[in-house]
């Protein structure tokens, strides 16, 4: 497709430069998120891509993501990274020949001809899917865009929300922090710290060749993920034997906000959007029931095994090692309150450890096809639907840490109004700054005991955040926060050079330059 050049912005405007940044990471079939640290392709990062592209050419919007769910999975799933063959092995550790799905994927439905990995991330596909349609409905359509689109979108929805509900409350839980997104996200620290780590010289981290290591994550924080990653390849990738399983605000909240975008796109081909709107409102009542804390304002993760018999350690117990910053409330300096303190005294008793039999989780039989009608596929979901709330629930315990993740549930629209607005004092508090200290959200609690404004999502700002953020807050009419929140990313993507991500005090660039993502959200602000 050839890009549409507005002819009345000037040349050199940041929307040419944007627009040549896409340009630039395209491949012929989808975009990388930056060629020399991720030369390959990223479901999350192809979905944001998608949302900016469709300013561009709406056919590459629609390609990008046809060829993003061209590798999905017979169980649904929509893989992290869909590899480019023609790219070196050692270009980007984990190569096809770790995850090495052809082989050990296949019980789980990975497709034979393209290399993928086995891990998933957050699902804001459907939400793209349908953005992208809006922006040439008549393209869409006269391609079947939409109709081809739906039943791989509802599979994708039907595997996190029965096959990832590993707390049994309704939620997807994530099974590696790469699939959260934030990878190293202080979130993840105590959950990890039950992981026992790789051996360092077992692999090979190629993101050094290209990034900084004071802006990476560690050796240990790698040895964990090469673990994680490892047993749940050599289980077939079976999902519910892993020692991680987290819920997270930001991974369901796009799993909602994309139910929601399933439900329009349902309507579109004809069929009834009410029950999935429907489901899309129950799931919200299970993340405010399951991660909301009243007394800090603001979202948690759940860390499904924390505190029980399987973890053996309860948070406040000395499972982490060498040198790893406390991920505890006890160090965390301020004290705790409300919700997040019972919780934890809660899972220090022992209460809630014994219901791992809710774990397997007695489902419906999967449908390992994509189907054929969105009419069917619905059907099947309102029934399947039945079965997750049947399911006991365990506990776990909330993870005292306070991410930016635990603000994304703005984005939804069946959110509370007092739980909206309390999100939104949150954010401009002293934990996120925005709209005072800090220049755009940090991915992490400026005053948290792990802040650290350069490394990776330990505190530095993010665009898909801010750009989520900046959507939230308009939906909940804050527009005026909405306004200054976009004019600071549009201002520190320009000044940045697209930047992977920023400091959040003063916008100073940090990993990659020319990131894909940041260009695409960029213009879709420009719009
Ligand atoms: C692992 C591609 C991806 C993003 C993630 C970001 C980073 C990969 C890595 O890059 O993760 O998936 O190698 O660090 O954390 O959010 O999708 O841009």
């Amino acid at each position: 497709g050839a890009y549409v050049y507005d002819p009345d912005r000037p040349a050199g405007s940041l929307h040419l430069r944007a627009a040549r940044v896409l340009e630039g990471n395209w491949t012929g079939t989808s975009t990388v998120p930056s060629h020399g640290l991720y030369p390959h392709q990223w479901s999350w990062d192809s979905a944001f891509i998608a949302i900016g592209l469709r300013h561009l050419s709406p056919l590459r919007a629609q390609t990008e993501l046809e060829t993003l769910l061209g590798a999905q999975w017979g169980d649904g799933r929509i893989p992290h990274i869909v590899f480019n063959p023609s790219v070196p092995l050692d270009a980007y550790f984990p190569s096809p020949d770790f995850w090495r799905s052809s082989t050990a994927g296949r019980a789980a439905g990975a497709p034979r001809t393209v290399q993928t990995s086995g891990i998933v991330q957050p699902p804001v596909h459907a939400l793209a899917a349908w953005l992208v349609h809006q922006a040439d409905p008549g393209l869409s359509r006269s391609r079947s865009f939409l109709s081809r689109m739906y039943p791989r979108l509802a599979a994708w929805h039907r595997y996190l929300l029965h096959r990832r509900d590993l707390g049994g409350g309704g939620l997807a839980s994530v099974v590696h922090p790469w699939e959260q997104g934030m990878d190293n996200s202080p979130c993840w620290d105590a959950p990890l710290s039950r992981v026992t780590p790789a051996a360092p010289r077992s692999f090979r981290r190629a993101d050094l060749d290209h990034g900084s290591a004071e802006d990476r994550p560690t050796d240990l924080d790698y040895g964990r993920y090469v673990r994680l990653a490892t047993d749940y390849r050599d289980g077939g990738y079976a999902d519910g034997a892993g020692e991680f399983a987290v819920e997270d605000p930001a991974f369901n909240a796009l799993l909602i906000a994309s139910e929601h975008a399933l439900a329009a796109i349902a309507q579109e081909l004809g069929a009834a959007g009410t029950a999935r709107h429907a489901r899309a409102e129950r799931l919200t009542a299970a993340l405010v029931e399951r991660l909301w804390d009243p007394a800090e304002g603001m979202f948690f993760c759940r860390d499904v095994y924390g505190g029980d018999e399987r973890g053996g350690e309860s948070y406040g117990g000395d499972a982490r090692d060498e040198g790893e910053s406390g991920a505890l409330g006890s160090e965390r300096g301020s004290p705790e309150s409300g919700a997040l303190a019972s919780e934890r005294r809660s899972s220090e008793s022992g209460a809630h450890g014994s219901e791992r039999g809710s774990r397997s989780g007695a489902l419906a039989p999967e449908q390992h096809s994509a189907e054929s009608s969105a009419h069917a596929s619905e059907r099947r979901s309102r029934q399947s639907g039945a079965h997750a709330s049947e399911q006991r629930s365990r506990a776990g315990a909330l993870i005292p840490e306070r991410s930016v993740a635990g603000l994304l549930p703005l984005i939804l629209p069946a959110l509370p109004r007092d739980i909206a607005a309390t999100l939104v004092r949150t954010a401009g508090g002293p934990h996120f700054g925005l709209g005072g200290v800090a220049r755009l959200a940090p991915s992490y609690d400026l005053t948290g005991h792990a802040f650290d404004p350069h490394r990776y999502w330990r505190g530095p700002a993010w665009f898909n955040t801010n750009w989520l953020l900046e959507r939230g807050l308009r939906l909940h009419g804050e527009h005026g926060r909405a306004e200054e929140l976009r004019a600071a990313l549009l201002e520190t993507a320009d000044t940045s050079g697209f930047a992977e991500y920023v400091d959040p005090y003063t916008g100073e660039a940090c990993g990659a330059l020319g990131f894909s993502w940041t260009a695409a959200l960029t213009l879709d602000l420009l719009h």
